[in-house]
């Protein structure tokens, strides 16, 4: 091999007429897509792999999803169709009018004011036509029903708290929804720019600083269904995940009746009295909120402070961490442990500093973190 691969294609592109030039960019072409092609093949096989978390729009489950879905599909084919005609015309250009030694030019059909107002106008008739259902989508898909029950969405790096003001409950990462009815997110962020999305529900919609933005989800039935922040917000944005968690109407209640619940506070002598020590003593209770029956125990961040998740109900999320945690084949307890010895490790630029505890710390803390049942 004397020329390499790219050499050699410049040189037989520059001079398109030389006959031996054509034919060894015809070789190498042939050599060479079957690769590309493969390679292009064997990667999107990477879209279809079935995962525990599926991030899908078209799966909906609720009828803003279901909203775009059908705003989507006929979009979808009117693109085909267009795609086709243009494509079929210029295969058809390349394959009817090809150069032959016996051939006389074709006839030119440059500057014909005719077709050029037809290509143009046709186009333009097809966007129109498209963006009346589009904008009157757009603004349906954020205009919440007035007798919606409201959940506030306040993105954080990295991740999302929920507080129901109606219900007086906080929570982070779960979203917690009754199934079959409208539920109107108001969101806003706490840093920098966010973005709440989960695809079976609606679409995406920023989360904006010192701005309230809405979204109005439902999902029909009872289910799991997943969601990611949709905006770069920095170093872990790609670990900024949500559930939300949709309930049958009485499920739902008792899921409320039991977050209004303050925790009780621990029995002394027991690992999780110890670990309330460990939490105090650490200084866990700088960004932590934690209410307990007896008020004087609890402590309270207040809102305008640098506020970690709510941990008054942790034991009853079995996703934390924006999530993100516990992965595939972990157990609560080994996420835990993994994530309380050097939260920047799991999750990097982490705002929960490492606090450099010991094992026994860590292991006190987390019979502490589970004991609220
Ligand atoms: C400087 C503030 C700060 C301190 C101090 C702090 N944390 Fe955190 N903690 C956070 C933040 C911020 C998060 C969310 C991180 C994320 O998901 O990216 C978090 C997340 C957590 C979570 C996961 C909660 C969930 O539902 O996602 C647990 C559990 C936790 N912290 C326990 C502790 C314990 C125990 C201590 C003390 C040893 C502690 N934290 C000290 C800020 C802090
Ligand atoms: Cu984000």
């Amino acid at each position: 091999m004397r020329e390499g691969l790219l050499p050699k294609l410049v040189g037989s592109l520059k001079n398109p007429y030389d006959a031996r030039a054509m034919a060894r960019f015809k070789r190498t072409l042939t050599r060479t897509l079957p690769l590309v092609g493969t390679a292009v093949l064997l990667s999107s096989c990477g879209l279809f792999e079935e995962t525990e978390q599926p991030l899908t729009t078209f799966d909906p489950a609720g009828p803003f999803a279901e909203q775009i879905d059908n705003l989507f599909w006929p979009v979808f084919w009117i693109a085909v169709g267009v795609f086709v005609l243009v494509e079929g015309a210029i295969l058809a250009a390349i394959f009817l009018f090809r150069d032959r030694d016996d051939r006389k030019e074709p006839k030119q059909l440059h500057g014909n004011a005719r077709l050029e107002v037809i290509w143009t106008v046709i186009p333009a008739l097809i966007l129109a036509v498209i963006a009346v259902p589009t904008v009157s989508a757009v603004f349906d898909l954020t205009e919440c029903d007035p007798g919606a029950m409201e959940i506030e969405v306040i993105g954080h790096q990295w991740w999302f708290e929920f507080n129901y003001p109606e219900q007086g409950v906080q929570t982070a990462n779960v979203m917690v929804i009754p199934a079959g009815e409208e539920v109107c997110a108001v969101m806003t962020s706490d840093d920098v720019l966010h973005n709440f999305w989960v695809p079976a529900l609606n679409g995406k919609r920023y989360l904006v600083p010192g701005q309230e933005t809405f979204l109005r989800l439902q999902a029909d039935e009872p289910g799991e269904y997943w969601g990611h922040c949709a905006e770069f917000c920095g170093l872990s944005h790609s670990l900024m995940r949500a559930r939300v968690q949709a309930m049958d109407a009485a499920a739902f209640d008792a899921w409320v009746a039991d977050q209004q619940q303050p925790r009780s506070f621990p029995a002394e002598g027991t690992p999780a009295f110890e670990g309330w020590g460990v939490f105090q003593a650490k200084g866990c209770t700088q960004c932590h909120t934690v209410l307990y029956d007896d008020e004087e125990a609890s402590v309270i961040v207040p809102d305008d402070a640098f506020n970690g998740p709510d941990l008054t109900h942790f034991a009853s999320r079995d996703v934390f961490a924006g999530a993100i945690l516990p992965e595939e084949g972990e157990t609560r307890e080994q996420a835990l442990k993994r994530w309380l010895a050097d939260p920047p490790n799991v999750k990097p630029g982490s705002f929960m500093p490492n606090l450099a505890l010991t094992e026994q710390e860590i292991d006190l803390l987390i019979a502490w973190l589970g004991s609220d049942e």
